[in-house]
């Protein structure tokens, strides 16, 4: 821990690593993009008005390409340049697919299958095939249709949360309509704990917190969260909360540099030159132990009388026998689960029972766990415990991914309905809806390997590329008869996760390039609306993908039960939205309206939820029990080989878009190249490893070979490497509640000669 961080953050990174995140690295990213050829059009779509590709925080809309929800000006970051950059480029160059085979595509990088450039015509990839071959649309929409007549259990959609609310909410209505629940989406990969663990709690399972509210607070708990690199407009908040004197506690195993100092081109003169400290509190736990370290947060308050009883008695059920068990709980169980001392949890503890308002923020250090909804709910019984929620400048606030993903949710993208919707779709349906539980993302892949599916709708993402085990991935949707991808670029999922009979590839306009409007839902329930725009791309063929879906739906359908043609109409896809999902009653009016609005019913400021009795529900987290296997569980060291067993964390470089690579390194973690793992100095010595030493990586469904290790600020018996590469050697847990795979905590083996001079 670091109290205080100034006192021994950056100076004990390794040297070369920068001591501050963001900073100047920012200004020259930016400077690099304006000068560009691309720059000028860089430009005309920063300013276009339309949200963010990039992540949920939210940006742009309404109000202006750089401005938020309250009108602020400057509020666009590297990462919005960079994900703009990437749909600049030009189209894959003519006869690019028809030169290189399929064997030659597989051997292409991430990053090199980005830089291909934009997809710009249908293609075709026919069973046996050793090319993609162009196709028209006519012929695309024939084999889509015979497709997709399949019998309902036997068809799917996944999706990834870049497309529109009305994409997302004709791709439900239309599997819904044909009697399909198999609605998998990469959520399912991602915060699905954070919805099934708030709405669990809360009845409601999004962020309470509006970007307003989060200006009101003097404390900020951010934890598994790497915003400097993911979320970046976050840090603003958290530098201005800094500077109105309030705290952050940072909740890491990994002492990320920029959750320590972080330079804003936001605050050009106060941030940048030396960058703003913005932890003042950093605790390391074990990768996996966070339910621990709230358990001991909540045990301290108890002990220090600050649990609010009559908040509790008031605003909660369930919270006696929470109180029981932090008195069964010893201390030790606690810290010898989560690595903290008692100390630190009673010193993070008083820190929140002295703050006046505090919110409570998360992403996928707490998600990506075994019992990552269980992770949720120790956060939520925190705040209900110290009585932050329900009142302005409090409450708890999932940092979700994907910058539409939380608008996925909302328009019933997901194999959990909520009833509400359900009777709403029932009545515009005029029929009941099918009660055969649909497929979340992950049975999605056991019902492909099973042969259960036939035919796969993917709106974007990359099914094969964001699954843990990518043998297992690839066999999977190699089962399935057809698979169609609707995408804006090329990416390696298009290659490696083929179909049994056919493959098709679907160009469509991104965001900015949708020739008609369309909304945007941010993380903090803030939906935006979009401008139509145009495409760069000279000749190319692309659709939109309202009309992509409406035409599809109309030729499965026609107008049984409602007129699916009519769909074709974006307008009408909002009216029926404004019908049909809770909350979004404003979207009806939009267009003529123009304005943007919070989704009714998700921010409280008052302790009144949306449960059966108004009251928040408490249930008791149980601490988890952490184990790691042997050495033998992977077959053992070799003769003349050292090594020891990690709990390894996958994540996210800072030059990358999930399983998009834009940049190779990562400078800010000292990581030069992506085959590197980092390592704690002392887990080193102790197993005879030397840094920079090449080593085998080996998980559980294989091996990455020649893997630099770099030392770094990781805590001891955890390692951390980048995903989607590592997604080829691991399989991973899942949690029941919500089928989240637990990327953050992958046991692995890591294996290399026996330094010279170690005596083992
Ligand atoms: N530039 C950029 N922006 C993005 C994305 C991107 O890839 N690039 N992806 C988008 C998406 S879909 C998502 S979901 C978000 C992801 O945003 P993040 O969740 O910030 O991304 P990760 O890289 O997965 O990093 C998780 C952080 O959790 C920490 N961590 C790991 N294990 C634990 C643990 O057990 N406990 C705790 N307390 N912490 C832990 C890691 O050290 C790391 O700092 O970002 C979104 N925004
Ligand atoms: N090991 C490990 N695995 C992980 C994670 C991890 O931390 N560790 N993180 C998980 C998480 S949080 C997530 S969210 C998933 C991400 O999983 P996905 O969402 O499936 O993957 P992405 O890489 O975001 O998908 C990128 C592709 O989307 C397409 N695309 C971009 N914009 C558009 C658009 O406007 N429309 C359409 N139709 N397509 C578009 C492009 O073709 C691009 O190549 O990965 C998960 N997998
Ligand atoms: S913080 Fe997220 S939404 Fe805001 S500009 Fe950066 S990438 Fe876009
Ligand atoms: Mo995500």
């Amino acid at each position: 821990m670091s109290d205080d961080a100034s006192a021994t953050g950056p100076s004990a990174t390794d040297p070369g690593t920068p001591g501050v995140g963001g900073g100047w690295p920012l200004i020259e990213g930016w400077a690099r993009a304006t000068l560009s050829p691309r720059g000028p059009t860089l430009w005309q779509t920063l300013n276009h008005r339309s949200a963010c590709l990039s992540c949920a925080w939210g940006t742009g809309g309404q109000h202006g390409g750089f401005r938020d929800e309250l009108g602020e000006p400057l509020q666009r970051c590297l990462k919005s340049v960079e994900a703009i950059m990437a749909e600049l480029q030009p189209a894959v160059g003519e006869g690019v697919f028809g030169r290189r085979s399929l064997a030659e595509l597989q051997q292409l990088s991430s990053l090199e299958a980005d830089r291909l450039g934009r997809l710009s015509h249908p293609m075709l990839l026919r069973e046996g095939g050793s090319h993609y071959e162009p196709i028209g649309w006519d012929d695309v929409f024939a084999i889509a249709e015979a497709a997709f007549r399949a019998p309902p259990e036997r068809v799917a959609s996944y999706s990834s949360g870049r497309s529109s609310n009305e994409a997302a909410y004709l791709l439900q209505l239309l599997l819904r309509a044909m009697g399909s629940n198999n609605l998998a989406d990469c959520s399912d990969l991602c915060h699905a704990p954070s919805t099934v663990g708030l709405n669990a709690v809360f009845g409601s399972g999004t962020s309470m917190v509006s970007l307003a509210s989060l200006q009101q607070a003097d404390c900020v708990v951010l934890v598994g969260s790497n915003a400097p690199a993911n979320h970046p407009r976050l840090m603003n908040e958290l530098i201005k909360l800094r500077q109105r004197g309030g705290t952050v506690i940072v909740i890491n195993p990994v002492l990320e540099v920029g959750l320590l100092r972080f330079g804003s081109p936001a605050f050009p003169l106060r941030s940048m030159p030396r960058g703003s400290e913005i932890a003042s509190l950093f605790l390391q736990p074990v990768p996996g132990s966070d339910t621990a370290v709230f358990l001991g947060l909540q045990k301290a308050l108890l002990e220090a009388g600050a649990v609010r009883r009559d908040f509790l008695a008031a605003h909660a059920e369930g919270w006696e026998p929470l109180l029981e068990q932090l008195e069964a709980t010893g201390w030790e169980a606690i810290t010898a689960t989560c690595g903290l001392s008692r100390e630190e949890l009673e010193h993070a503890a008083a820190v929140i029972a002295r703050s006046r308002a505090v919110v409570f923020a998360w992403a996928m250090g707490i998600t990506h766990h075994a019992n990552g909804t269980d992770n949720v709910q120790a956060i939520a019984n925190t705040a209900l415990l110290s009585g932050n929620v329900g009142r302005p400048g409090a409450g708890t606030m999932p940092i979700r991914g994907h910058s539409n993903v939380q608008g996925f949710g909302s328009m019933g993208v997901t194999v959990k309905l909520r009833a509400e919707m359900q009777q709403a779709l029932e009545q515009l349906l005029g029929r009941p809806l099918s009660r055969v539980p649909g497929y979340d993302t992950r049975a999605l892949i056991e019902a492909a390997a099973d042969g259960r599916v036939e035919s796969l709708l993917c709106l974007g993402g990359n099914l094969w590329g964001a699954n843990p085990d990518a043998a297992e991935a690839r066999r999977a949707l190699g089962r399935i008869d057809t698979i169609l991808y609707l995408a804006t670029k090329p990416n390696q999922g298009h290659f490696h996760g083929l179909a049994a009979r056919q493959t098709l590839v679907l160009p469509v306009f991104n965001r900015f390039e949708t020739p008609h409007r369309t909304t945007t839902e941010s993380g903090n329930n803030y939906v935006r609306l979009n401008e139509p725009g145009s495409t760069h791309l000279r000749g190319a063929d692309l659709i939109s993908e309202v009309a992509f879906l409406a035409e599809l739906a109309r030729r499965l359908m026609g107008s049984d039960p409602i007129d699916w043609g009519r769909l074709q109409d974006p307008a009408y896809v909002r009216e029926l939205i404004g019908r049909t999902v809770p909350g979004y009653g404003p979207i009806a009016t939009i267009d003529a309206t123009r304005e943007e609005f919070s989704v009714e019913g998700r921010l409280f400021d008052a302790p009144r939820f949306p449960t059966s009795t108004g009251k928040a529900r408490i249930a008791v987290t149980p601490l988890p029990a952490l184990s790691l296997p042997e050495p033998e569980h992977f077959g053992g060291l070799p003769a003349g080989e050292a090594g020891l067993v990690l709990a390894l964390i996958t994540a996210r470089s800072y030059g990358q878009h999930n399983t998009v690579v834009y940049k190779p390194g990562d400078a800010y973690r000292g990581m030069p190249h992506r085959q590197t793992i980092l390592m704690n100095r002392t887990d080193l010595r102790r197993a005879g490893l030397v840094a920079h030493q090449r080593v085998t990586v080996q998980g559980e469904a294989g091996a990455l070979e020649q893997v630099e290790i770099i030392p770094g600020e990781i805590r001891e018996g955890a390692a951390l490497m980048f995903y989607p590469e590592v997604n080829a050697i691991m399989k991973a847990v899942i949690d029941p509640r919500c089928g989240t795979p637990a990327f953050k905590r992958v046991p692995v083996l890591v294996r290399g000669p026996l330094a010279a001079g170690h005596d083992g």
